[in-house]
């Protein structure tokens, strides 16, 4: 910065605890909680805020790794006011303090998504009254069912028994690799192939990439990579080109477990270079981080319906609030601020 003046900084690193219930969503650990950082810049008359909220048993790093990691790159910046390559960082932190260099700067966009595809974990009378207010809005009528949860052939039959009584109806799917190929087969023999065009995608159904590809080829439903992408992303020579494939419909990108938000718009920009869909997705992170989400899909991905609707897992929100969210929001100054400087 060439200012004529030195800049004012400040760092406030807050962690915050709230209850919620992930349910079903978090598979291997029913999540009671949700804790991560909320780091607070201040740089002159400018403030901002990050989420650094590592995801159990979905992300890599700890919470202990990631405050450390916050301390030693936030101490830098307050004295310096420079960044690291946030690449090298993990990546809920890489996440969190780009979406706090971004607010800081101005330049992630105010205006945000906030109609997120509904997301049904099993009881598919919870989502009738969300179809109705879809239908009054201009929106695509599209939703979020987790399957793989319950018999293949129980998820065949609500997947075609939801497509069959809602003409204009679009699904995700998402079975986080819980099918066998031979358990994905079953699932699609119930669905009826004229139905299926409107199955938009179907997250990683299967154990492994190979069978979830033949999955695809013999069913005709096209699928997305989520947990792959993870997984590629988090190697040294990652290539979109080779998560490739006629069968593939979608990237679904979770920023807190991907990295920076120019990482997350790369991967954007490579998707929509191969004519995939790119889908903003939460990692359940407070409303701090997923009205920043909501704010990075208004901006990167305008078409499309963000995969957002996580809110609903929570008992209240954090210091921001999410449109015509009726849940109490606590203070972020009513969180542990654990360190500043
Ligand atoms: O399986 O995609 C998942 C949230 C946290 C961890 C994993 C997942 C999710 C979601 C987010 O499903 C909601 C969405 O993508 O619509
Ligand atoms: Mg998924």
């Amino acid at each position: 910065m060439s200012n004529q003046y030195p800049s004012f900084r400040q760092v406030k690193l807050y962690r915050y605890r709230l209850s919620m219930d992930s349910g079903v969503i978090v598979r291997e650990q029913r999540l009671r909680h949700r804790e991560g950082y909320i780091v607070e810049l201040i740089e002159d008359e400018s403030s901002a805020l990050g989420e650094c909220a590592p995801l159990p048993s979905f992300s890599r790093e700890s919470l202990e790794q990631v405050e450390a990691q916050l301390v030693s790159v936030l101490s830098t910046w307050q004295k310096t006011g420079e960044w690291p390559n946030f690449d090298a960082l993990y990546p809920s932190v890489a996440f969190g303090l780009s979406a706090a260099q971004y607010e800081l700067e101005q330049t992630l966009p105010l205006e945000g998504e906030y109609l997120a595809a509904p997301l049904c974990s099993g009881d598919p009378d919870e989502l009738i009254p969300v179809f109705e207010s879809m239908a009054d809005s201009d929106h695509q009528k599209v939703a979020k069912v987790k399957v793989g949860l319950y018999e293949p052939i129980r998820d065949g039959m609500l997947v075609n028994l939801f497509l069959e009584s809602i003409p204009d109806l679009n699904l995700r799917l998402d079975a986080n690799r819980s099918w066998s190929l031979d358990k994905a087969l079953k699932f699609a023999h119930y669905v009826s192939p004229d139905l299926r065009q409107r199955i938009t995608f179907l997250e990683e159904p299967c154990q492994t990439q190979e069978q979830s590809l033949e999955f695809a080829r013999q069913t005709n439903i096209q699928i997305a990579w989520d947990e792959t992408l993870q997984e590629a992303v988090a190697t040294s020579e990652f290539d979109v080109s080779n998560l490739l494939d006629d069968k593939l419909a979608a990237l679904v990108i979770k920023p807190t477990l991907i990295g920076s938000i120019d990482r997350c718009i790369a991967l954007i920009d490579d998707a929509k270079q191969h004519g995939l869909q790119a889908v903003i997705s939460s990692s359940l992170e407070s409303t701090i981080g997923l009205t920043q989400l909501a704010r990075l899909s208004a901006w990167q991905t305008p078409k499309q319906t963000p995969g957002l609707d996580t809110l609903q897992l929570f008992q209240s929100q954090l210091e921001r609030t999410w449109p015509n969210s009726a849940l109490p929001v606590a203070a972020l100054n009513d969180q542990v601020l654990i360190w500043q400087s």
